[in-house]
């Protein structure tokens, strides 16, 4: 090692921050140094409620002891094994258990480490999917606007965040786009799933006339956009999609990274509004945020068209060096355990009214343009400062955490999330303390 370590101690700019203000943090730097239940504390050693589960991740909390123990355990007996060619006990085990969880119908498990990976799997896979039983014209994706699929090539091309696309040349070919569902002039201040804008569903039907249905491999939407700012899907809206999958000869897969796991009360979305897709995507709170690990949850239809073929061949050309990872795989078993030994992936719909309630009585509040809630999310959008958007925002975030509570901010829309074990009281602090920021707002 050169001595340029100690010439520059705890120095922060070796560190390219993910989407991060980099100059910003690096001149006023937000530490956290650890965590426990439903809390972090800073640097300076105050504690920090968190309102929005680490990154949409830490569903269970943080620190849990089982999940810990199951990790430190793993790791002792068996750190790595190749993932191609060669298997080990844990991850069948956690495939079966996400089986189980999964809506019927979705049963067979790939193994991914990131919602960007998960994405990239699934995609591939529709595609792969109609080419091997014969339908190679099926090639087109269908996103939509203001939609988050990570940040890898597939995901931003089917993704519908400018900031996220445009930087970044020609993506990939054949892809198009939804319109999104986001109407505050019908819908703003809505207690849950918004009354109106199921006929959105109908621009799928738009886009698969003007390319021919024959074309198009998969359709692939967030059954709730959580990164570009929590827009709750319209009553029936999902419902219709999958009947215009169903007509047409679609794939639907839901990007579940940030509802899945009990976010929206049920352990996926799919379950929650009844409409049951070809591929769920999942990552985050598979394990609890502790370890990197995605997951595609796929119906036998999809599996079994891969089936074919001498069965010394390996069937589909993709993974990853880590798909499936023991340690990663432990933490996921363990994970679940938790999740189901505390009832957490129902607890959202229990607390829904209540967090709801909460959340909406700071409608009125200067700036605030609307409030929408579903399970454990909650977003407060704010009327943008002219001229400076995300501003008013991110310096919401800012009074926040100096306050001793962690949001989320997009734009200028403030997402909460918190653990799923928060208590009534933590939402009446979490939620006041926000109510006291909006109040000091310029
Ligand atoms: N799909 C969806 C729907 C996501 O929300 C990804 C894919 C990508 O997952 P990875 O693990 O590659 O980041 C995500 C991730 C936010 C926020 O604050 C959201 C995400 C990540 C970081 C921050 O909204 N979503
Ligand atoms: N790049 C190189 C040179 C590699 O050898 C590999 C994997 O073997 C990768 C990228 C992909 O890495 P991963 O399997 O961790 O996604």
């Amino acid at each position: 090692m050169s001595d340029r370590r100690a010439a520059s101690p705890n120095d922060l700019a070796a560190f390219w921050m993910p989407f991060t203000a980099n100059r910003q943090f690096k001149a006023a730097p937000r530490m956290l140094v650890s965590a426990e239940g439903m809390h972090y504390t800073a640097a300076d050693g105050r504690k920090i409620l968190d309102g929005t589960a680490g990154l949409w991740c830490v569903n269970a909390g943080h620190r849990r002891p089982r999940i810990v123990k199951a990790i430190a355990e793993q790791v002792e007996e068996l750190d790595y094994a190749p993932a191609f060619q060669m298997g080990h006990p844990k991850a069948f085990e956690l495939a079966s258990r996400l089986a189980d969880l999964a809506p019927e119908g979705l049963d067979h498990v790939m193994f991914a480490n990131s919602g960007s990976e998960a994405v990239e799997t699934a995609l591939k896979t529709a595609i792969a999917y109609h080419r091997a039983r014969g339908e190679g014209a099926r090639f087109r994706l269908i996103g939509r606007e203001r939609g988050y699929h990570g940040v890898n090539f597939g995901g931003i091309s089917v993704g519908g965040i400018v900031a996220n696309r445009k930087m970044f040349g020609t993506l990939l070919t054949g892809v198009d786009h939804m319109r999104h569902t986001h109407d505050l002039a019908r819908n703003a201040f809505t207690f849950g799933e918004p009354e109106h804008g199921a006929e959105l569903a109908d621009d799928l039907l738009r886009i698969a006339t003007l390319h021919d249905p024959s074309t198009i491999a998969a359709v692939i939407v967030e059954p709730m956009a959580g990164s570009t700012g929590v827009l709750m899907p319209p009553k029936g809206y999902l419902q219709r999609l999958r009947e215009i999958c169903d007509a047409h000869g679609i794939l639907l897969i839901f990007d579940e990274v940030i509802t899945g796991f009990g976010r929206v009360g049920a352990p996926f979305a799919a379950q929650r509004f009844g409409v049951t897709p070809d591929m769920i995507v999942c990552a985050k709170g598979l394990t609890n945020g502790i370890i990197p690990m995605g997951a595609v949850i796929v119906s036998p239809k999809i599996h079994d068209a891969f089936m074919t073929g001498p069965e010394h061949l390996i069937e589909f050309f993709h993974g990853y060096t880590y798909s499936g990872n023991p340690v990663a795989s432990a933490a996921g078993l363990a994970t679940l355990e938790t999740y189901k030994e505390e009832g957490l992936l129902t607890r959202a719909l229990e607390l829904e009214r209540y967090w709801g309630e909460a959340l909406h009585a700071l409608r009125g509040l200067p700036h605030v343009i609307d409030i929408r809630n579903l399970g454990l999310i909650g977003a407060v959008e704010l009327e943008p400062i002219a001229g400076k958007p995300t501003q008013r925002a991110f310096s919401a975030f800012l009074k926040a955490f100096e306050k001793g509570f962690l949001i989320r901010t997009t734009g200028d829309i403030i997402a909460l999330s918190p653990p799923l074990i928060i208590s009534k009281d933590e939402i009446d602090e979490l939620i006041g303390g926000l109510g006291d920021v909006l109040k000091t707002l310029d």
